[in-house]
């Protein structure tokens, strides 16, 4: 697979198991994994796309943000974050995150977020980083980013639950505009 192919098959892999299952007439379980020999004969069947137990393994190992797992058994897979499905749970337990976290938005969308907060929008969480890099790069996939600090320790001292994906995601269900700080804050 070249690198063209590759990303063209993890783009794939992501519609998939994340956002439109039946489009190969697959379901995921309510985790969300698919048993990739499934996976690779409805592929096949129903978009005539060609994927191998190898390709897959090495989509996996090699994916830039490491959006899947394979199962320890090695026999599903599924995305890590991402999903807008609203079936699926990931099963992930609440844990305490860092004082700040980062969200990369942009311009036209703050002053919807000044009045009510990040929201999911299609997603099941609102996704958060704790670097500033990442959500630089999660703001510009839209345009100039613009990038909120949030106030994860306020947050969950008011009880918010924050997850950590399998791929480091941050994430949280809703954050309230009184725990977001605004690039022109004053502070
Ligand atoms: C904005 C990619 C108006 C929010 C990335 C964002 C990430 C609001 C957009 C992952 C709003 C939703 C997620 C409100 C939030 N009013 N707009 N109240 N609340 N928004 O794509 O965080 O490549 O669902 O700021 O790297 O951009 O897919 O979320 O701009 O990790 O693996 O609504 O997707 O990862 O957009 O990106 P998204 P996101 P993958």
């Amino acid at each position: 697979m070249d690198e063209k192919e590759t990303k063209r098959n993890s783009k794939f892999l992501s519609l998939i198991l994340r956002h439109q299952p039946e489009q190969i007439q697959v379901a995921l379980d309510e985790e969300g994994w698919l048993e990739i020999s499934v996976l690779i004969a409805n592929a096949k069947k129903f978009r005539n796309r060609d994927l191998s137990m190898e390709m897959i393994h090495q989509i996996v190992a090699k994916n830039d943000k490491q959006r899947f797992s394979v199962s320890p058994d090695g026999k599903r897979i599924r995305a890590n974050q991402g999903h807008s499905l609203n079936s699926i749970d990931l099963g992930l337990e609440p844990i305490t995150p860092p004082d700040e976290l980062f969200h990369g938005t942009v311009a036209k969308f703050l002053p919807d977020i000044k009045v009510s907060g990040l929201k999911k929008m299609d997603r099941n969480h609102v996704h958060l980083s704790a670097n500033l890099e990442t959500a630089t790069s999660v703001g510009a996939r839209r345009g100039k980013p613009v990038i909120l600090s949030i106030d994860a320790k306020a947050m969950t001292s008011a009880r918010g639950e924050f997850y950590l994906s399998e791929n480091g995601v941050w994430l949280t269900n809703h954050v309230a505009p009184e725990f977001i700080r605004f690039p022109n804050d004053r502070h």
